[in-house]
């Protein structure tokens, strides 16, 4: 079958694209349109032409499996060019995502129309990209400048109706799309309606002020990112330079890009969130249980985060607690963030309270007699989640499924508590849960096929990340994290300061330093942590006690205003002299030599050893693809996703390399710390990457 269909309707030619699953436009595409529009025009029995797709939607974007190959003719810029130079008016009908590549044909049509779920945007930021195909040239033609910075530098697709309000669109129309195209193209035809190109629409004045302001605004949200600042450069060449010199310029800065590392990890990460939703060893066609209504044990920070992730998802959730004080605050803090969103003007009123008008409260178990899945977010102890499993099945419901936010904690002993343990799963979400788009769903011995298909489809509803990994102390991501932790306090006794640790991971990318997270998480947290399993660390890992001095003098971080930083009223760190004299004076006590540590010390030793790690973790298959412990990070760490992820990066850095680094520190601080991995150690010889460790 052709990817790209001509047919004749009553003097209107038919262009329908048919490349499933989501229209991409291929090299057989662009061709296939680009000869259809030219056969169109040279026909004298067609007055007009509309392109309209099959399937569930109409183009979302470029083939990005084509980019970093050699280009094949025709290019997207000349079939757009083709369309919008003809003859004959062209008219785009849009379902489904109308997405980057996609909207761009779109724009370079002479009229759009639209079916009413329909969503159009240029995504392609989020690839680390920017529009290639005139996007950022046409797009401010119609809509203004600030919609389309908005629209391109944040990437995210606006519904029909606004992007007809803001004039990116002719009409919505409803019922049967193609007859209403045709009918649309039959009118234009009869009114003989000018053909509208948007190349030559005229740009209205603009302050160039606004380049600079939205400039302002994104630069600390987006800092280390290439693309949303390209982004801004190209739509004020479209406000600066005539229109074909402007196309080129952008078309120059997208070449640039599509080349860059940046957007080849950006490209890795999208492709990872899609490989991620599948199961590996599991039929995609599994089925799964139906999740309409939830309970969520506990209201405390996860608890509420977590019900609102579904309140958010339209599903009515329950939240239990032990005392109503405690279901009052915790349904003050949900209060409170909704409020926030509302002040910020990403939520209405409305939705707000159609939202808090889906979290009930309740101090009973029997509450959650109906609910499809319960949530367990309660206190971290095996004996609280013991009581808490052995209550559940005695009153849930057959086929509930019963989940526990533990991070640590084993699944199957949790499962033990019950007379189901093929209902029991793990879904961890990560702090704060209404915000973080990580779902570490973990899978136990006995977990039932269609629970596990369940939690991921769960986690795809409420707009995670849903990433099924298996089960063992700390799962993937606190796993990874311990051993990146010890070896950030290892520094610090060696010579290092909290502040140059924290400086180093700010530049690689991440969002805030090791230590600087501590503070915000709770020293006290890790501390309780260290002190149940003192027994199980290493001399040096028992004697390297930082953390104990400082919960002991009561600086618990952020929360006491005190930590490895000092707080003033408005959270702002500073570093603490005070903290510096109990490193040293512990460096001294420990008879370590303080030395200068290079940044590329710390780097290296803080990432390489959570990435041999994560080779075990791959090596043990408790995760099933590197790359969905690069997600992990991504999602649940702020590893920065212009970096890939660290299995990626590591790829990019040369396993030899990482393996005769992990040699060298092994032999500088410890073979018991530094042993490599098997698998990093033969993908290394045999010169391969994670990766391709399939
Ligand atoms: C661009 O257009 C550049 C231009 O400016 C300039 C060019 C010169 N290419 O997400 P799903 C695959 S850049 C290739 O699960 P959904 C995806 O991997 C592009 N493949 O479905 C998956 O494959 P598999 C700008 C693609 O219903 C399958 O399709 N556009 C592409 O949840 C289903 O995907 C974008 O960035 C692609 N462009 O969501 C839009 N897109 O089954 C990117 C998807 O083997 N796409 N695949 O795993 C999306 O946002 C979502 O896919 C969409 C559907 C919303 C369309």
């Amino acid at each position: 079958m052709p990817v790209v269909e001509f047919s004749k309707r009553r003097g209107v030619g038919l262009i329908r694209v048919d490349n499933p699953p989501i229209n991409a436009l291929s090299q057989e595409v662009r061709s296939g349109i680009n000869e259809a529009v030219t056969g169109g025009i040279a026909d004298p029995d067609v007055s007009a032409m509309v392109i309209l797709c099959a399937g569930r939607t109409f183009i979302a974007g470029a083939d990005i499996r084509e980019f970093g190959k050699p280009p094949v003719d025709p290019s997207l810029p000349e079939v757009i060019e083709c369309i919008e130079n003809s003859p004959k008016p062209v008219i785009a009908a849009l379902h489904g995502t109308a997405l980057g590549g996609g909207f761009e044909l779109a724009l370079g049509c002479h009229y759009r129309i639209a079916a009413p779920g329909a969503r159009v945007g240029l995504p392609e930021v989020k690839l680390g990209l920017r529009p290639g195909a005139g996007g950022t040239q046409r797009l401010p033609r119609l809509v203004g400048v600030e919609k389309t910075l908005k629209m391109i530098v944040e990437g995210d697709p606006v519904p029909a109706d606004e992007a007809l309000a803001a004039g990116a669109l002719d009409e919505i129309v409803e019922g049967d799309l193609e007859r209403a195209a045709l009918e649309f193209a039959a009118r234009v035809v009869a009114r003989r309606r000018p053909l509208r190109r948007v190349s030559e629409l005229d740009l209205p004045a603009v302050d160039p002020a606004v380049f600079d302001e939205f400039e302002k605004s994104i630069r600390r949200k987006r800092r280390g990112f290439l693309a949303p600042f390209h982004c801004i450069k190209a739509v004020r060449a479209a406000t600066e330079m005539p229109f074909e010199e402007g196309l080129a310029y952008a078309r120059g800065l997208f070449q640039e890009l599509v080349a860059s590392p940046q957007s080849r990890a950006q490209r890795h990460v999208f492709f990872a969130e899609r490989a991620a939703a599948k199961i590996a060893d599991l039929p995609p066609d599994t089925p799964t249980r139906s999740v309409e209504s939830v309970g969520v044990i506990g209201a405390g920070t996860m608890g509420g985060g977590i019900a609102m992730c579904f309140a958010n998802a339209g599903i009515p959730v329950t939240m239990l607690e032990t005392s109503q004080e405690n279901l009052d605050r915790g349904l003050g803090v949900v209060r409170k963030n909704y409020e926030r969103s509302v002040s910020r003007g990403s939520l209405t009123q409305a939705e707000m309270d159609a939202r808090l008008g889906l979290i009930a409260t309740s101090l009973s178990h029997d509450d959650l007699r109906q609910a499809d899945l319960v949530i367990e977010a309660a206190f971290e102890d095996i004996d609280v989640k013991g009581d808490v499993f052995s209550k559940l099945d005695a009153v849930c419901k057959q086929g509930a499924i019963l989940a526990s936010n533990t991070s640590y904690l084993d699944i199957d002993a949790i499962a033990a508590f019950t007379r189901r343990p093929q209902d029991v799963v793990g879904m961890h979400f990560f702090s704060p849960a209404n915000v973080m788009r990580l779902l570490e769903n973990v899978r136990g011995a006995k977990t039932a096929p269609d629970v596990l298909a369940t939690a991921q489809g769960v986690g795809k509803t409420i707009g995670k990340v849903p990433v099924l990994v298996g089960s063992c102390h700390g799962f993937v991501g606190n796993r990874m994290l311990s051993k990146r932790t010890r070896e950030a306090y290892f520094l610090l006794e060696e010579g290092a300061l909290p502040q140059q640790v924290d400086r180093v991971f700010q530049d690689f990318g991440f969002p805030m330093g090791p230590f600087a997270m501590a503070d915000l998480a709770g020293l006290d947290v890790g501390w309780r942590n260290r002190k149940a399993n003192l027994q199980k660390l290493t001399r040096r890992e028992q004697a390297c006690n930082i953390l104990d001095q400082l919960c002991e003098q009561g600086r618990f971080g952020q929360k006491t205003k005190a930590g490895f930083y000092r707080y003033d009223d408005q959270r702002k760190a500073t570093p603490d002299s005070d903290i510096e004299n109990l490193i040293v004076e512990h460096s001294a006590a420990r008879g370590i030599d303080r030395r200068e540590i290079t940044d590329e010390e710390i780097l290296e030793r803080c990432l390489y050893v959570m990435i041999n790690e994560g080779a075990k973790i791959l090596e043990e298959g408790i995760a099933s693809r590197a790359s969905d412990i690069d997600l992990v990070w991504i999602h649940g760490y702020g590893f920065p996703a212009y970096r890939g992820g660290p299995m990626y990066h590591a790829d990019e850095v040369g396993l030899s390399a990482v393996h005769e680094a992990l040699l060298k520190y092994a032999r500088q601080c410890g073979h018991e710390y530094w042993q490599p991995s098997a698998l990093l150690e033969r993908l290394a010889k045999e010169g391969r990457g994670f990766s391709e460790a399939g």
